[in-house]
């Protein structure tokens, strides 16, 4: 049985995730934990396969369009990857993993954004993860108007970033409904407030969990 913890942060583009992780690990090192004890991953991504696989989803191509079923299995093939050689072992150790996004994404992105149906993207996911799930999720939602408007601001927008507000929003919806069915272990934090406070929400919700406590 794995050991250490799995704290994932998701929510839609620019609602802050890259942002609050820096505050998780603050947190654990001021907690005591040493940084060889604390392991960041991003999906897709974050094995040299998967940040391969990373680059084809953000890729904006014209003349070959990834289809919806493909780009849910190329999310899955990169998580199968990251999980089995870096979460897993990393738990397996007794380290902390803190994701910038996991699973909640695919059914938000490709089930909400894209239309695939929950019972696919489940028996994927069952296929691929079995009972593996996060120790906590933390859901940072944001009107996504405001969340592309913070993004747009880095410069030229990706295969994602270039959809269209609707989609973001069924993102979005996708998100809540599944914070509603699953509250016992996705907590929400409302992303649309300053930086400050929102910093002040995440150190309470890991506390309130006993992370590092
Ligand atoms: N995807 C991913 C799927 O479709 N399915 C999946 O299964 C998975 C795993 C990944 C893409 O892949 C898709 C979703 C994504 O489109 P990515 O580059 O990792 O692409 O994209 P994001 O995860 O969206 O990363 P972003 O960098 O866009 O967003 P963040 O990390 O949420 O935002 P962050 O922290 O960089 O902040 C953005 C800006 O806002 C400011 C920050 O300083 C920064 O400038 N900011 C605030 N400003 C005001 N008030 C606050 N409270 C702020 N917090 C941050």
């Amino acid at each position: 049985m794995p050991k250490g913890r799995f704290i994932v942060v998701e929510g839609g583009e620019g609602a802050g995730k890259s942002t609050m992780i820096a505050e998780i690990v603050s947190y654990l090192r001021e907690h005591g934990v040493p940084d060889s004890a604390i392991v960041k991953t991003r999906e897709p991504g974050g094995t040299p396969i998967a940040e391969d696989i990373r680059k084809i989803l953000k890729d904006v191509r014209t003349d070959d369009r990834l289809c919806a079923e493909s780009e849910l299995l190329l999310m899955y093939a990169a998580r199968a990857q990251l999980v089995q050689t870096v979460i897993i072992p990393a738990l397996e150790a007794g380290q902390y993993v803190v994701g910038d996004r996991h699973d909640l994404s695919t059914l938000a992105y490709q089930g909400g954004g894209r239309g695939i149906s929950r019972q696919l993207i489940k028996s994927i996911r069952d296929a691929v993860l079995g009972d593996f799930y996060p120790d906590l999720t933390i859901l940072m939602d944001l009107d996504p108007a405001v969340g592309l408007a913070r993004a747009g601001k880095r410069g030229d927008l990706d295969r994602f970033e270039k959809e269209q507000l609707d989609f973001f929003v069924r993102v979005r919806n996708t998100f809540l409904s599944e914070y509603e069915a699953h509250r016992d272990r996705i907590s929400l934090v409302r992303a649309d407030r300053d930086i400050e406070t929102v910093r002040a929400d995440i150190r309470q919700i890991l506390e309130s969990k006993c992370i590092a406590g």
